[in-house]
């Protein structure tokens, strides 16, 4: 049994419950509230928590992993490993400044009050950049600080950045990039170890198949090759002959990325009546 401790509620929570029932584990009691959750169908608890206590919860083996922000991690301290990057609940870290601000420059920042929940995170970066600043942390509602006259700059998370700008800010500096990451003790066993690597492998095929969209699509025999070669799949494409001389039907994987200029590509090759599928699992 292995136990992982997620966000109760907040913006970690839905996408991690999400991608847990994405990798095919169930829970019963999931909207009564309770704080520990056993899965039905894998040897797995959840305890459900205030993000902030999570790396702690893993250091001191009350849980063997946690999902938690990559900020979150970093500002705690905790020896955890990072077992793996998740990609969802995606931010950064910056240092913002009041739009008419003669704060500049990062060198500006000397001498000034900076205001935050993050203070080791940015004690650190003040230090390895040589800036004398004052740290005044508060735990809520940084982005008003330097309005009311309790700081002269912030370093908070910012995602879509309409926080700033409501707030009459601009951002100066980023200073990390985080996303939610799946992390774990230093003091696994080796079955505990087992039963993690079984959870990864889900995450993973979940994650692949996210990415990848599956393509069908018809085309004259002469283009086949150039086909192949834009669309090389997880092997090869699977091609069979279609009714009409001369053309075949391919199926094969896309990624999403890379995925509207390869669709140009394939119809100058001469690909027809092409069809893109979403993918639930993809295991390579
Ligand atoms: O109650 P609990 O302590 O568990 O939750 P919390 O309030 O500490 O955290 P929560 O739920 O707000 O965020 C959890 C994690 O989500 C953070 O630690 C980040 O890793 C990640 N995350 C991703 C964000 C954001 N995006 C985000 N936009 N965390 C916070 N914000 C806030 C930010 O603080 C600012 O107030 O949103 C505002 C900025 O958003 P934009 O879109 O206007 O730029
Ligand atoms: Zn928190």
């Amino acid at each position: 049994m292995i136990t992982l401790a997620i966000q109760k509620s907040g913006r970690l929570s839905e996408k991690t419950i999400i991608l847990l029932q994405e990798c095919g584990i169930d829970f019963n009691d999931l909207t009564k509230g309770s704080l520990k959750i056993m899965a039905t169908n894998f040897p797995l608890n959840l305890l459900l928590m205030r993000d902030d206590d999570i790396p702690e919860c893993i250091a001191n083996n009350i849980a063997h992993i946690g999902i938690v922000g990559e900020n979150t991690l970093i500002e705690k301290g905790f020896d955890l490993e990072i077992t793996k990057r998740l990609g969802y609940a995606k931010c950064r870290l910056c240092l913002a400044v009041p739009k008419k601000s003669e704060i500049l420059t990062l060198e500006d920042l000397n001498g000034k009050k900076i205001a935050t929940s993050y203070p080791s995170i940015l004690k650190s970066f003040l230090q390895k950049e040589n800036i004398n600043s004052e740290i005044h942390v508060i735990s809520g509602s940084v982005e008003i600080a330097p309005s009311i006259g309790l700081a002269d700059a912030i370093f908070d998370i910012v995602s879509s950045g309409s926080t700033l700008i409501i707030n009459g800010l601009k951002e100066l500096h980023t200073v990390m990039k985080s996303e939610a990451l799946l992390i774990q003790s230093k003091n696994i066993t080796d079955t505990e170890q087992n039963l993690i690597d079984r959870l990864v492998f889900r995450i993973q095929a979940v994650r692949q198949a996210k990415h990848n969209k599956y393509i069908v699509l018809n085309a004259p025999n002469k283009s086949l090759e150039e086909i192949c070669s834009i669309l090389p799949g997880m092997k090869s494409p699977t091609i069979t002959p279609l009714v009409t001389k001369g053309w075949s039907s391919l199926y094969s994987v896309i990624e999403e990325d890379t995925f509207w200029e390869n669709i140009d590509r394939l119809k100058k090759a001469g690909a027809e009546g092409i069809l893109v599928l979403p993918i639930e699992k993809m295991i390579m």
